[in-house]
C-alpha cells in the first residue's frame, strides 16, 4: 500500500463534475411510445431518470474520494501532513465530513424520486426536479475550492516518491546549491538533477543503498531551505521541512564555504539552527566541496561548529567522493547502534 495507489483515483473539481453531469442529462430521452403518451407521465419519467442519474454520478465521485482519501490515511504521516499543508485538513477530517455527505445526498435522492412520481401537475414536476439537481449539486458546490485542493493535493502526492516503514531514513538537507544532490547520487541509486543554480530539486528523492544485509538505507534528497522564518517558506521548502520533521531518522546537513559558495556562513549555520530545533543532535555537518575549499577555512569551521554546536564534522568533496566513504561508514555505525539500542 503506497502512495503510487492514489493515482488510481482521479478526482474531478466542481467543473468538471458539472461538466460531466449536464453531458450525461442532455443525452437522456425518453420514446414517443404508447406508454409515455401522457405528458405529465413522460415528464416525470425524464426527471426521475435524470434526478437518478446526477445522484449516481455524484455517488460514486464522492465514494471515490472517501476511498482515496482512505489510502492516504494509511500513509506515512509526512504524506498526510503535506496533505494538511496544501488543504488545511486530515484526511481523517475530511473522511468523516465526506461520508456524511453521502449520506445526505442519498437521503435528498431517495425523498424526491418519491415526490416527483407523486407530482399532480407539470409544474410541481418542475420545481421539484430543479431542486432536487440543486440540492444534491450544493453538497459538492458549497465546498468546491476545498474539493480543488484535494484534487491537486492528490495527484501530487501520488507523484511522490514512495517511502517505505522498514528502511532507515537519512535526510540531506542544506540551503540550495551547497551539493545535497550531488551526495545523494554518490550514495545512493538515486541521479537527481544536479546543476549550478538554486532551487534545482524542488521534490524530495529518494536513492537506496544496501551497504551489508538487512541494513536498508533510504538516502532523501530534499529542496534547498532559506535562512528565513518558516512563515516565509514557499510550498518547495516547507516539503524539505516536512521531510526533516516526519521522516527523518538521521540528518546530513551540507554547508558550502568554498569562494564560489551562494550563501554565507552565517546564513548555514541558521538554516542549521533550524532544522537543529527539529532533530536535536541526530544530525551530522558536512562542509562539502572541499576540492576547491582553502584547508584554512575548512580547520576554522570544523572547530566553530564542534565548540558551538557539540556536532561532529566531516569534510568531503561530493563531487570527487572525497570524504564520502568515511561518511557512509559513520551512518552505518550510527545506524547500527541505533538498531542495537530499539532491540
Ligand atoms: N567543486 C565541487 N562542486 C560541487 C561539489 N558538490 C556539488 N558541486 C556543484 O555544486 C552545484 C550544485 O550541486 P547540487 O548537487 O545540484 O546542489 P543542491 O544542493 O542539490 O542544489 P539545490 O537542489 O538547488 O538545492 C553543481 O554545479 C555541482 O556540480 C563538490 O564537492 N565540489
Ligand atoms: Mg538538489
Amino acid at each position: 500500500m503506497s502512495v503510487e495507489e492514489l493515482k488510481r483515483y482521479y478526482i474531478k473539481n466542481y467543473e468538471e463534475l458539472l461538466n460531466y453531469i449536464s453531458k450525461r442529462l442532455e443525452n437522456i430521452r425518453i420514446p414517443r411510445t404508447r406508454r409515455y403518451r401522457s405528458k405529465l407521465y413522460r415528464l416525470k419519467t425524464i426527471y426521475a431518470k435524470k434526478i437518478e442519474t446526477t445522484y449516481n454520478i455524484l455517488y460514486s465521485e464522492l465514494t471515490k474520494l472517501v476511498k482515496a482519501l482512505e489510502v492516504l490515511q494509511r500513509q506515512n504521516v509526512f504524506y498526510k501532513e503535506l496533505f494538511k499543508m496544501n488543504t488545511d485538513h486530515y484526511p481523517e477530517d475530511l473522511l468523516r465530513y465526506y461520508r456524511v455527505r453521502i449520506k445526505i445526498l442519498k437521503k435528498i435522492y431517495n425523498q424526491y424520486i418519491v415526490s416527483i412520481k407523486s407530482s399532480t401537475n407539470e409544474y410541481e414536476a418542475k420545481i421539484l426536479y430543479r431542486s432536487a439537481i440543486g440540492r444534491m449539486l450544493s453538497i459538492i458546490k458549497r465546498r468546491k475550492r476545498l474539493l480543488e485542493r484535494i484534487k491537486e493535493s492528490l495527484k501530487e502526492l501520488s507523484k511522490m516518491p514512495v517511502i517505505r516503514d522498514d528502511e532507515i531514513k537519512v535526510i540531506v538537507a542544506g540551503m540550495p546549491q551547497v551539493g545535497k544532490s550531488t551526495l545523494v547520487s554518490k550514495l545512493s541509486t538515486a541521479k537527481p538533477e544536479i546543476a549550478s543554480y538554486p532551487f534545482t530539486t524542488k521534490n524530495i528523492i529518494v536513492g537506496h543503498m544496501m551497504k551489508e544485509p538487512g541494513i536498508r538505507i533510504a538516502f532523501i534528497d530534499t529542496p534547498g531551505i532559506l535562512d528565513r522564518p518558516i512563515s516565509e517558506r514557499n510550498p518547495i521548502e516547507l516539503r524539505a521541512i516536512y521531510a526533516i520533521k516526519y521522516l527523518a531518522d538521521y540528518t546530513i546537513y551540507l554547508i558550502d564555504v568554498s569562494p564560489s559558495a551562494y550563501y554565507t556562513l552565517d546564513e548555514q549555520l541558521n538554516v542549521l539552527n533550524d532544522v537543529m530545533k527539529i532533530v536535536g543532535t541526530n544530525i551530522l555537518v558536512c562542509i562539502n566541496k572541499i576540492d576547491i575549499t582553502p584547508k584554512e577555512s575548512i580547520e576554522k569551521i570544523k572547530q566553530v561548529i564542534g565548540d558551538k554546536y557539540k556536532l561532529e564534522v566531516i569534510p568531503i568533496s561530493a563531487k570527487e567522493g572525497y570524504g564520502v566513504d568515511e561518511l557512509l561508514n559513520k551512518i552505518i555505525s550510527v545506524v547500527k547502534n541505533r538498531s542495537k539500542e530499539s532491540n
